[in-house]
């Protein structure tokens, strides 16, 4: 049956009415609000880098609040994903973080498939919520939505330049994921060099076409910030769980024998520039982003495969039943093919084990008839053997019988003489 398709006004009419008295409708920006303020908010961010790069501990400065992270040793045999969910609370804002960590990432010697469980990883998580969105009885709203809305790569600060695992990783994941490239353990790199460095990281990014994640520009009110912000990326991070008191208060820094390292101190590093811009700036935008963009690529490249479409090959819209008819037909025809290659094999096999069987029964009655002959043969020869025993026989008793005779004579003949004297 083919589905009846109602195709829009190509322009439709809007009237422009003014309002003569106060509706309500304007509290609707309030009304979202208060519904997003109960529901809360989930936001789940990767942090890509090698064991050892500093990413529990940045994300312990992130968050101003202690994970407690295990550090992980630097002996596993493949790379694993692990996943922490957290709650946390601001104000009235309740926050469903999810935190995970690349465990044992660069460390085998042989770093070619470094990404493969990423790319899984975060394949799996858009499939979750695509399998959720496919049910009969969806409950999106109350579903723990797992996606990777944030992506930080620890770039280590060589003051080189990337790695090739850094290159090979990001290029796999830009379709899929907002990455943040971020320079850690920036008090590492000297002031000279850092900004060398991040010239030459950019560079890289560009040179390979890697798609990094874009503070957006659309927004008036963060327009200007957020260019600036892009041309700061990627941002030189330090993090610490220890405080230092710096007037009366006590601020998270490093403390080395020469100084120390403030981290949200703004000339020392760039620590509360990446806050400010994946936290407080930016971070509704990521997951929009996620939603919008990665997941629908994700989504979009599914469907295509399962053979659904949006418009056929004359450019006319297809209704998903026209879809699942076609596909059904398709099935249908593909079953019959199957069944028919199924048959003919079949019958291939049943003729060739014929063959083979009479090929067999051959074999049998040869061998039965040399049996036969052989028996026969042998019952001659049997027959011979008894016939010449007999006559044997027969030979033997004879003269056994002229021995006895000859006996009884000679006794008879003696006795004779004897009786004669
Ligand atoms: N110099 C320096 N050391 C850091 C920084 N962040 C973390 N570290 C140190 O690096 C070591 C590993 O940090 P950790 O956060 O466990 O790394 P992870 O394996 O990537 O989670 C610890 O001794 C941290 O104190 C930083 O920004 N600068
Ligand atoms: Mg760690």
């Amino acid at each position: 049956m083919a589905a009846i398709v109602e195709r829009p006004p190509v322009e439709e009419k809007i009237r422009t009415l003014k309002l003569s008295g106060h509706v309500g409708f304007d509290s609707l920006p309030d009304q979202l609000v208060a519904k997003s303020t109960q529901n809360g908010f989930t936001f789940n961010i990767l942090c890509i880098g090698e064991t050892g790069m500093g990413k529990s501990t940045l994300m312990d400065t992130l968050f101003n609040t202690s994970f407690e992270s295990n550090p992980a040793p630097h002996t596993l045999p493949s790379v694993k994903l692990k996943s922490n969910v957290y709650e946390l609370q601001e104000s009235q804002v309740r926050l469903k973080l999810t935190i995970v960590d690349t465990v044992g990432y660069g460390d085998q010697i042989n770093k070619e498939d470094s990404f493969t469980a990423i790319v899984d990883y975060i394949d799996k998580k858009f499939d979750d919520y695509l399998q959720e969105e496919l049910k009969i009885k969806r409950s999106l709203s109350s579903f723990h939505d797992t996606r990777i809305h944030a992506c930080l790569y620890f770039i280590c600060p060589t003051g080189h330049g990337l790695k090739s695992i850094d290159l090979v990783c990001m290029k796999k994941l830009d379709s899929k994921v907002n990455i943040i490239p971020i320079i850690a353990k920036a008090d590492t790199v000297s002031k000279a060099e850092l900004s060398k460095f991040k010239q030459r990281i950019i560079q890289e990014i560009k040179t390979n076409n890697i798609q990094i994640y874009q503070f957006p520009t659309d927004d008036d009110t963060m327009a200007k910030v957020n260019t600036e912000m892009n041309n700061q990326i990627p941002f030189a991070v330090v993090g610490s769980t220890d405080f230092v008191r710096v007037g009366n208060k006590m601020v998270r820094a490093r403390q080395y024998p020469w100084g120390t390292v403030q981290v949200e101190n703004e000339s020392h590093c760039d620590f509360t520039k990446l806050r400010e811009m994946l936290i407080r700036t930016n971070m509704e935008d990521m997951r929009e982003v996620t939603h919008q963009k990665h997941y629908e690529l994700y989504r979009k490249k599914i469907l295509e495969t399962m053979g659904f479409t949006d418009v056929g090959q004359d450019n006319q819209p297809v209704s998903f039943q026209q879809t699942f008819e076609r596909k059904q037909v398709e099935h249908r025809v593909e079953l019959q093919r199957k069944e028919d290659e199924m048959r003919q094999t079949f019958v291939l096999r049943v003729k060739e084990k014929e063959t083979e069987l009479k090929e067999v029964e051959k074999e049998l009655y040869t061998k039965y008839d040399q049996l036969k002959r052989d028996h026969a043969e042998e019952k001659k020869n049997y027959e011979e053997l008894k016939k010449r025993l007999e006559e044997e026989k027969t030979e033997f008793q004879k003269r056994k019988q002229q021995v006895a005779t000859q006996q009884l004579s000679h006794h008879t003949l003696t006795l004779g003489k004897k009786m004669k004297k």
